[in-house]
């Protein structure tokens, strides 16, 4: 046995970015922490962190290639795996076009740095241009938001949380998610700290979430309204005669023209809707701007919805207008060391609406198609149709909306490829599953979150144990597909490039290259290297091609009768009365981490949470099971009676329905929970961006 080492690297499973320090002996794992010596996480990290080893030492992982066979799975060579994928995707091609090949990537490849380097290339090599991700199902309206007023998907504004007075946070409940789109180890303790200096935050949610318990005030709101909030909140900033763009008075565009939509939308006109008295909305935006710095942060529960590209919009229009963007304490941009828009021109046309998916005609944005049309887009017949798929890191049988459906979708299809970490409701469709090795097996550098990120920091960790002989990572995966498909020979030298090498000039081409920035730097500092908290930067960063902001942006004019044609519906569906949301768990991520018996021991969590009056209504017990069903699919969960959730409006986790046959996550089985998403309806989708709403579901329960 050789004596007991200590390795420090980033956490890869959420957006959090925590750095661990990890204690271990040969090939195992003795201890996870929390780095108190990281200078932006300074000791913090979350119970899943310690599932890194559960994930290492999983008996289910996968770590050759597997293929089905008629009776089940045999394992094959990587050898014989490439040959037979990249042989079967140029047939494919070859008989029906490029584009009937389909790939899907998901969320963790955002969290590695081999995934995020290569899978442009292997895009490319592929020649298809029907791409979907998990960003379809998450945030793409803040991508669609930024690319039309700020010029480019990635500029993305952050809340500057270590130093706002008022933190308005709509949809979103950073205390279990720890952060999305929005980079802050420790978030529950940066909220904690906005209260000591005196400052306020409000949450607005259909559920009184952890979040929200914390927050100074809560306020439910009616699902999918929030875009009429917002309008309210901004109507009452002019109405108070309160605009204020401080430095950048001269750098926005449009402001007249949301002064005059805005005065349409009085806080007495959507109050009904909103499910807010135009008094507390009144009080909102006055104690907004009271505020000597605030910010107004939505998230998942204002971006997975019918009205989500609206929403995102006007989250910026409030911040800008109430004199908190760009400035300390309101909504920033990151600098990051690896600057994802180094390369981006000022004026750069944007892809948005430049193809359509062929069925429902969803706008084409960033290199993708929306993944909510990507079932029928396998299912219905004629040009273009789409015969093959390869998933990488993605699990969209659980994830995307009616994934039941998707499901039977990936069984008609004539190939499929999953390069994956488990035997799990997706891949198990697949005729080849290739594992790439995964957490501490890979070096890590978050070049995204980086960019989310509310400090600048940055930080490189070294795989922590070396692969073994017959594994693979992600990226050698990607690049072996790549090269077999462009019919590229084994020692060209582009077969030598590493991740290392890439993130290794991107950090010197970077805006900090010039100060010595640079890998070995990284390596020379393994707790990772502060550079400061975000400083004023959009005359630098902003892309479009006059360098101002467009504060109404064609698009969202376009898309507001669908909204004002809410306001003319009944409230309440007669055969689906309840909506239905999502809800995140402490110890799970997504679909994957289930596997982990110290993350799901305990009693089941995978329950619907239903308001005590409307159980009382129904006649349902504690612990009762009830049959839900949707206009797409039914399940049966067992109920947990609740004041924390408004009345009409029920709630279940995500990530859930580890229950098929089929599958090999032995762990998760004994707590398979149910899905969400045999219930969501991927006809209902934000309709100007694409975007999965999986909110406010229509939904029927009665006792099972
Ligand atoms: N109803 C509802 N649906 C939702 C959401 C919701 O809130 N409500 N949330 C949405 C959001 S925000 C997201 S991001 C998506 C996530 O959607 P997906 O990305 O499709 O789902 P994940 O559970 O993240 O799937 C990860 C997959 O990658 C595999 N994996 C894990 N680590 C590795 C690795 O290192 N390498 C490889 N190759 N594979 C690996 C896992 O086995 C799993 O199959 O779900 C969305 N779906
Ligand atoms: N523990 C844990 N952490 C995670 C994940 C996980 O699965 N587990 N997933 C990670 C991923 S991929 C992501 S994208 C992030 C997401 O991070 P968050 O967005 O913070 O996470 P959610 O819990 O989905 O928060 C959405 C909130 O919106 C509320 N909501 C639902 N519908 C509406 C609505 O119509 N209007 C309003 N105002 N609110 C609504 C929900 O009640 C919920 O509280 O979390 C990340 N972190
Ligand atoms: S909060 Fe996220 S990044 Fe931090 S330890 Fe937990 S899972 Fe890892
Ligand atoms: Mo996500």
């Amino acid at each position: 046995m050789s004596e007991i080492n200590t390795h420090y690297r980033n956490c890869n499973i959420c957006e959090a970015m925590c750095g661990l320090e990890i204690t271990y002996q040969d090939n195992q794992i003795l201890s996870i922490k929390g780095d108190q010596l990281d200078p932006f996480s300074q000791g913090y990290n979350c119970p899943k962190s310690l599932a890194l080893e559960d994930f290492y030492t999983d008996k289910d992982r996968l770590k050759t290639p597997i293929r089905r066979t008629a009776t089940g799975w045999e394992d094959i060579s990587w050898d014989e795996a490439f040959s037979e994928i990249t042989e079967k995707f140029k047939g494919i091609q070859q008989q029906h076009g490029n584009n009937a090949l389909a790939v899907y990537l998901g969320n963790p490849n955002a969290h590695s740095l081999g995934n995020a380097l290569f899978l442009k290339p292997f895009m490319k090599s592929l020649g298809t241009i029907n791409r979907f991700s998990s960003a379809s199902a998450d945030q793409l309206p803040h991508h669609v938001a930024a690319n039309f007023m700020f010029g480019a998907g990635m500029l993305i504004p952050v809340p500057d949380i270590d130093r706002t007075d008022f933190m308005l946070i709509i949809g979103g409940n950073p205390v279990v998610s720890n952060g999305s789109m929005m980079t802050a180890p420790n978030v529950i303790g940066r909220m904690k700290a906005i209260q000591k200096r005196g400052g306020k935050i409000v949450v607005v949610d259909p559920r009184r979430t952890r979040t929200a318990k914390i927050a100074d005030q809560h306020l439910f709101i009616r699902p999918e309204k929030d875009a009429l909030l917002l309008l309210a909140l901004i109507h009452c900033v002019f109405d108070s005669n309160m605009v204020n763009l401080r430095h950048l008075e001269t750098q926005v565009d449009g402001l007249d023209d949301v002064e005059s939509l805005a005065k349409h939308y009085s806080p007495e006109l959507v109050a009904e809707f909103v499910g807010i008295n135009a008094t507390s909305i009144r009080t909102l935006a006055a104690d907004m701007l009271a505020a000597d710095s605030a910010v107004c942060y939505s998230r998942m529960g204002a971006s997975t919805q019918t009205f989500g590209g609206l929403c995102l919009w006007l989250t910026n229009v409030l911040n800008i207008i109430t004199g908190n963007f760009d400035r300390a304490g309101g909504a920033m941009f990151p600098q990051p060391a690896f600057d994802l828009l180094s390369n981006h021109q000022p004026g750069h046309k944007s892809s948005f609406g430049q193809h359509q998916t062929r069925v429902r005609k969803l706008p084409f944005f960033n290199g993708e198609f929306p993944v909510a049309t990507l079932a029928e887009e396998i299912q219905t017949p004629g040009e273009g149709q789409i015969r093959s798929v390869i998933t990488v890191a993605g699990n969209p049988v659980l994830s995307a909306p009616s994934g039941h459906k998707l499901a039977q979708a990936f069984a008609g299809l004539d190939y499929m490829v999953s390069v994956d970490i488990y035997l799990n409701e997706t891949t198990q469709y697949a005729n080849i599953i290739l594992p790439g090795t995964t957490g501490v097996e890979n070096s890590h550098f978050d070049i995204f979150f980086n960019s989310f990120s509310v400090r600048n920091t940055v930080k490189y960790s070294p795989p922590l144990f070396d692969q073994q002989p017959d594994q693979r990572s992600d990226w050698q995966i990607l690049k072996q597909i790549s090269a077999r498909m462009l019919n590229i020979a084994t020692d060209d030298p582009m077969q030598k490039i590493t991740p290392e090498m890439l993130l290794d000039m991107e950090l010197k081409k970077g805006p900090y290259g010039e100060e010595g920035m640079s890998l070995q730097k990284l390596i020379d500092n393994p707790h990772g290297i502060d550079i400061g908290p975000l400083m004023p930067c959009l005359a630098e960063r902003i892309k479009t091609a006059d360098g101002k902001v467009n504060l109404f942006p064609q698009i969202y004019r376009d898309d507001l009768p669908r909204l004002d044609a809410v306001m003319a519906q009944p409230a309440r569906d007669q055969a689906y009365p309840f909506e239905l949301i999502g809800r995140r768990l402490v110890k799970s991520h997504n679909t994957w981490t289930q596997n982990s018996q110290r993350l799901i021991k305990g009693k089941n969590l995978c329950t619907l949470e239903v308001h005590s009056q409307d159980a009382q209504a129904l006649g349902i017990k504690q612990g009762q099971l009830v049959n839900v069903s949707s206009a797409v699919g039914e399940i049966v969960i067992e109920v947990a009676i609740t004041d924390d959730i408004q009345q009409g409006v029920v709630s279940m986790p995500q990530g859930w329905g580890h229950n098929q046959k089929g599958t090999n996550m032995s762990v998760a089985a004994t707590q398979p929970g149910v899905s969400i998403n045999d219930l969501t309806d991927a006809n209902r989708v934000d309709m100007l961006t694409g975007n999965a709403a999986f909110n406010g579901t229509p939904v029927a329960i009665k006792a099972a």
